[in-house]
């Protein structure tokens, strides 16, 4: 049973490799198709690419995760993603951009990074990065801050693997996936009772086939929220492998942690 988040925790390149050769195994669900010579066809898994400008907020961060642009000089990522809180000069944020080569992507260097308090690698799967210098030009991503959207269809995206154990992707993928509820995603056919239903909100389809992946991590989930603007409901944690057959993508449920987010982000000097 593979916890992604314990592994990707430190260099994602290098780890990649033993991550798959520990979580490999026959028994793992097929994705939902395959190509003239077995692989796998479906392709984030089962997604198609993002337009440029679609999702203004995503952030490709150097340790290979995801995140959001929450405010213009915080980026909101997973706890999993970062070794602590503290000065961190060495993280690379990559902005503005669905294709990671274009000659027009915003680089910015971080400066600190504020890892959730408490974080032992259960639950409480956030962090904030500060960049260096504010980008100023691409819309934020705000947060739930209640669970009124916490039920629906999602958004995930990112430049994670596009199939279990494949590589990192050069453009930004996205796809649709739906709420799974704490009890269905706690029953015996999926996780049996590993996800924290307070920390922690399951999406994806009992079928499998459309998921986050490996380098995902950190990357937001959202919804149409208030007056059709996007809202983060979700920051992409852990799951069994990619798009298995009952094993729905993990996210950490930002609206029970909005309030410890905000009082950080503003501890951060917004
Ligand atoms: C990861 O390692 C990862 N299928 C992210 C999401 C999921 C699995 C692994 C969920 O970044």
């Amino acid at each position: 049973m593979a916890r992604w988040r314990i592994l990707v925790s430190v260099a994602v390149a290098t780890l990649t490799a033993a991550a798959m050769g520990a979580t490999a195994s026959p028994a793992a669900a097929a994705p939902t198709g395959s190509d003239d010579f077995g692989a796998p066809t479906t392709n984030v898994v089962g997604g198609t690419r993002a337009a440029q400008g679609e999702f203004p907020f995503m952030v490709r961060l150097s340790m290979g995760c995801g995140g959001a642009l929450y405010s213009s000089k915080l980026v909101l990522t997973a706890a999993h993603c970062v070794n602590g809180t503290g000065t961190n000069t060495s993280i690379t944020a990559t902005l503005g951009v669905v294709d990671l080569n274009s000659s027009s992507k915003i680089t910015v260097k971080s400066n600190y990074v504020y890892r959730a308090p408490g974080y032992n690698g259960n639950g409480k799967d956030w962090a904030l990065i500060r960049l260096a210098s504010p980008v100023t030009t691409l819309a934020t991503l705000p947060i739930a801050t209640n669970s009124t959207y916490d039920t629906g269809t999602f958004t995930i995206a990112g430049w994670g693997a596009a199939t279990e154990g494949g590589g990192q992707q050069r453009y930004m993928l996205k796809a649709s996936v739906p709420f799974v509820s704490d009890s269905t995603c706690n029953s015996s056919a999926m996780y049996g009772g590993e996800v924290i239903p307070t920390d922690e909100i399951c999406a994806g389809y009992a079928a499998g086939g459309t998921d986050t992946c490996q380098g995902d991590s950190g990357g937001p989930m959202f919804r149409t929220g208030a007056n059709g603007a996007l809202v983060q409901v979700g920051i992409v944690s852990w799951g069994d492998g990619c798009a298995r057959r009952n094993k729905p993508g993990v996210y950490t449920q930002v609206s029970y942690f909005s309030s410890a987010i905000a009082s950080a982000a503003a501890s951060l000097g917004g």
